[in-house]
C-alpha cells in the first residue's frame, strides 16, 4: 500500500527491533558485525558501507522522495561529492547560475582541477540550460528555489532537456524539503539534500543525502560512497530519523510564518527588494505554484541604502533571530550570503546572481509569528 507523506515520515523504513521489541530503531553503535562464518552475515558487515540505523533513515528518505534507493552522507557537501565522483576528465556541467556557495566551491575549486567544466547558465530559463548542453555535458545540477536568491527553475521542462540529451539530472532540493517538493516525480534522475536542514530540522546534526530509483545509479553511486567513506554515524542517523518524524508538522509552520514574515516585510520602508517565491511578481511564481505545495519559509531582503556596515549593524541586532550560517531548524536564523555562506563566490559572479552587500537571507522558523515580526520591525526601525 502506498501511504501518504505523514506516515512514511513516522513509519517508513522503520520496524520494531526484531531482538528486543524497542520501537524506536535503536542507535547500532558499532562498527562492525558478526560472521558465523566468512560471508556469511546478517546483511552488515562494516559500518563505512552499512549501518542499521542509517538504513532506516536511507529507508525512510527515499521513501518521503517517492524514490527505490537512499543514501546517507556525512554532509550535504559529501553528498554531492558522490554525484560528481561520476564524471571523467573532459566532462562537461551545465548547472545554474545562483548556487549555495559551497557547490560553487566543490565545482570551481575541487572538481575543475580534475579537467571536469561547469557552464553557469540561468536556469530559470530552461531554454538557457539547453544552450549550455554540448556533446561534452554529462551532467545537469538544479537548485530550486535557489540558495540564496530563492529564483525557480522548471524541474520538469530541464528533465525533458536532460532525457532528450541523455544527460544525467540532479535536482538539489534542499530549500524546498521532501514535503513540498519531490524532483524525482518531474523527470529527476537524482534528488540531493543537505540533510542539516529541513529533513533533521533542529540544527544539530550536519548530514546529506542521495535519492534515485535507478539500480544501476544506485550500484555506481554505493560503491564511491562506501570506498571513499563519507558516511554518517548512527547517533546522527538516529536524530536525523527522529526529526523527520515532524517534517510536514514543521514545514506547514515554516510555510505559514514565512508567508506572514513575508507580508510584513513587503511594503517595508527600509526594504529596496524582497525573494520569496510566494508572491504572484516573483518571476518563479507560476513555477513554484505548479511544482511546489507551498512557498517554503525562506526569505532574502536587500535592504535599502545600506552599504555594509550598515547591513552588518541591521544583520547583528536581532533578538528572536540568531545571527548565523544554515537554514531549516525550529529556530529562525539570519544570514549575511556575500560574507557567509557564499563568502567563496568572487564578487563579481556573486553580485552579478543578486548577492550583493545589503543582502540578508531569513530562515522563517516556527516561532510565533507575531514575535518575529516584532523582532524585524525593531531592527529595520
Ligand atoms: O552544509 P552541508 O550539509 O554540507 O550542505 C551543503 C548545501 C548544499 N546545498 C544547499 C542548497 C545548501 O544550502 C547547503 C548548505 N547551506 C548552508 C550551510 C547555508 O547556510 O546556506
Amino acid at each position: 500500500m502506498a501511504y501518504k507523506f505523514a506516515t512514511k515520515a513516522i513509519h517508513a523504513g522503520q520496524h520494531a527491533d526484531p531482538s528486543t521489541g524497542a520501537v524506536m530503531t535503536p542507535i547500532y553503535q558499532t562498527s562492525t558485525y558478526r560472521q558465523s562464518s566468512p560471508g556469511n552475515h546478517k546483511g552488515f558487515e562494516y559500518s563505512r558501507g552499512t549501518n542499521p540505523t542509517r538504513k532506516a533513515l536511507e529507508d525512510c528518505v527515499a521513501a518521503l522522495e517517492n524514490g527505490q534507493f537512499g543514501l546517507a552522507f556525512a554532509s550535504g557537501m559529501a553528498a554531492t561529492d558522490c554525484v560528481l565522483r561520476l564524471l571523467q576528465p573532459g566532462d562537461e556541467v551545465v548547472t545554474g547560475d545562483d548556487l549555495y556557495g559551497g557547490s560553487y566551491r566543490i565545482f570551481t575549486k575541487v572538481y575543475e582541477q580534475y579537467g571536469i567544466k561547469f557552464v553557469f547558465v540561468n536556469a530559470s530559463d530552461s531554454e538557457a540550460v539547453r544552450r549550455g548542453i554540448t556533446e561534452k555535458t554529462k551532467l545537469i545540477w538544479i537548485e530550486t528555489p535557489t540558495n540564496p536568491t530563492l529564483k525557480l527553475a522548471d524541474i520538469e521542462e530541464i528533465g525533458k532537456i536532460a532525457k532528450q540529451n541523455n544527460i544525467l539530472y540532479v535536482v538539489d532540493n534542499t530549500f524546498a524539503s521532501p514535503y513540498l517538493q519531490n524532483p524525482l516525480d518531474l523527470g529527476a534522475d537524482i534528488v540531493m539534500h543537505s540533510a542539516t536542514k529541513y529533513i533533521n530540522g533542529h540544527s544539530d546534526v550536519v548530514m546529506g543525502a542521495l535519492i534515485m530509483n535507478s539500480v544501476e545509479l544506485y550500484k555506481q553511486l554505493f560503491f564511491f560512497y562506501n570506498a571513499v567513506g563519507s558516511t554518517p554515524g548512527p547517533q546522527d542517523s538516529f536524530l536525523a530519523l527522529r526529526g523527520i518524524k515532524t517534517l510536514h508538522l514543521r514545514m506547514q509552520a515554516h510555510c505559514a510564518n514565512g508567508r506572514k514574515v513575508a507580508e510584513f516585510l513587503k511594503n517595508h520602508p527600509k526594504i529596496e527588494k524582497i525573494y520569496w517565491p510566494g508572491f504572484e511578481d516573483h518571476p518563479g511564481h507560476a513555477i513554484a505554484k505548479k511544482q511546489m505545495k507551498d512557498f517554503g519559509g525562506m526569505i532574502s531582503i536587500v535592504l535599502k541604502d545600506a552599504d555594509l556596515q550598515e547591513t552588518f549593524r541591521i544583520a547583528s541586532r536581532f533578538k528572536v533571530f540568531t545571527l548565523a550560517e544554515s537554514l531549516g531548524g525550529v529556530e529562525s536564523l539570519v544570514n549575511h550570503p556575500a560574507t557567509m555562506t557564499h563568502g567563496s563566490i568572487p564578487r563579481e559572479i556573486r553580485e552579478k546572481a543578486g548577492v550583493v552587500d545589503n543582502l540578508l537571507r531569513l530562515s522563517v522558523g516556527i516561532e510565533d509569528a507575531e514575535d518575529l515580526i516584532e523582532d524585524l520591525k525593531e531592527v529595520l526601525s
